[in-house]
């Protein structure tokens, strides 16, 4: 046991895994050990009870009914708006906006804000290590608006350059659009800085915070980004919801992006008032199971803490790091200063495709390929990436159990 190891509490993880029904199974008769937590990470029970009583006594449209059980599905989908205000310390729920997912938030803010703000000359600024979703939304505003796109590059090890940052940014910078955590190399943004010196150029800035949420506290007051999007399957809840926070005074000058029911306070045939914040972006039945679940998930974590969460998480990227490095040929992809729970990794003469299928029958599942960063996989000069990707329940047996499935496709593929 080394000295990292020792600083795991395995008992404490063993005791949260106990909640993740679905980790308690077996692939190909392979224990199931589940490190793709980047892509979606698995759910408590408490949520799947949510989803299931939901369904068996609550179901009903919201908003609109006098009915009871259409009054308890609005108390409920409104609860978790409350949920998610304290969870992220917004200032106000109708700075909430429910959504897909991080994706549907940041293309929201892009047509909502950006068609109705940009014109030409006018540029958005965004980093190398972003999310396709955090480009492409941009690029297409761009391409409608007349706006450029500017891009801060990263360094070797996947940090970004703030100095070159400062020379990029300037008085036609309308907004800075940045991901706190990179899901392709675990990078943690200096985000606190980033958004200082965006507003010292009176640029707003939007953090994609998918890989972010589930690891650490977000306090969007504390930041003051102007908006801030996750998504709620990376954070132990449903898919199919999500969340844009968006501050109030922005949000109230933004037109609505789609229209439809529930986002309309009265219609004619000439025009239409549209509702108060943040139902002015909430167009058509939402997604009201999902939602709901939602609370149970920020429950669930809450209940935990972050500072338990994070601990655990950190030791076991440190231990991770230490035991697949003594994999032949094993090279991290992402060395950032700061980094969060995502290992991202390359063995030499494997490509990462044979890895993850290889894996696969050991019963191990991670991810393999460009992540939907692929400008960040171009900046490293690989195809592609292996990676593992850890929450809460995983721990340092996993990893070994990781480390073991690496030297035997070794052995399958002869290198
Ligand atoms: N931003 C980041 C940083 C992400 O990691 C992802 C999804 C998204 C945005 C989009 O989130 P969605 O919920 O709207 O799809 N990332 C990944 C991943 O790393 N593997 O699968 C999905």
């Amino acid at each position: 046991m080394n000295a990292v190891t020792k600083l795991i509490d395995t008992k404490t993880a063993a005791k949260w895994r106990k909640d993740f029904p679905i980790l308690d199974q077996t692939i190909d008769g392979k224990d199931l050990v589940y490190l793709d937590n980047a892509a979606t990470t698995q759910k408590p029970a408490c949520v799947i009870e949510t989803l299931s009583r939901y369904y068996s006594e609550i179901n009903a449209n919201i908003h609109r009914g006098v009915h009871t059980l259409s009054q308890r599905a609005t108390d409920e989908y409104e609860g978790t708006r409350e949920s998610v205000r304290r969870f992220i310390n917004a200032g106000n729920s109708s700075e909430i906006i429910f959504v897909r997912g991080t994706t549907e938030a940041i293309n929201l803010v892009a047509n909502a804000w950006g068609a109705s703000e940009l014109k030409s000359g006018d540029e958005i600024l965004i980093t190398e290590m972003e999310h396709h979703s955090n480009i492409v939304p941009w690029q297409m505003i761009c391409e409608k608006t007349g706006a450029s796109l500017k891009v801060v590059p990263i360094d070797d090890n996947g940090d970004l350059l703030i100095d070159e940052y400062k020379k990029l940014i300037n008085e036609k910078t309308r907004l800075v659009g940045v991901v706190h955590v990179s899901n392709a190399l675990g990078t943690v943004n200096p985000v606190k800085e980033i958004i200082d010196i965006a507003h010292a150029h009176g640029a707003l800035v939007l953090i994609d915070g998918a890989q972010a949420v589930a690891h650490m506290p977000v306090d969007v007051c504390d930041l003051d980004c102007d908006f801030y999007a996750f998504s709620g399957h990376k954070l132990y809840g449903p898919t199919g919801i999500g969340v844009l926070y968006g501050k109030e005074a922005l949000l109230e000058k933004m037109p609505p992006w789609q229209g439809g029911g529930d986002m309309i306070r009265m219609v004619t045939f000439d025009r239409t008032e549209y509702n108060d914040l943040p139902w002015k972006f909430e167009a058509g039945t939402p997604n009201i199971a999902d939602t709901i679940g939602l609370t149970s998930a920020i429950e669930y974590i809450e209940g935990i803490g972050f500072d338990a969460i994070k601990a655990h998480e950190d030791n076991l990227l440190a231990y991770a790091i230490e035991t697949l490095s003594s994999v032949p040929g094993f090279r991290v992809i992402g060395t950032a200063k700061e980094k969060a729970s995502v290992l991202s990794f390359v063995i030499e003469g494997i490509h990462p495709h044979d890895l993850g299928t290889i894996l696969d029958t050991e019963g191990i599942a991670i991810r393999t390929g460009h992540h939907c960063a692929m400008p960040v996989m171009n900046r490293f000069g690989v195809p592609a990436t292996a990676r593992a990707s850890f929450a809460l329940y995983n721990t340092a047996e996993e990893v070994d159990t990781l480390k073991a499935g690496l030297m035997k496709t070794m052995e399958v593929m002869g290198v």
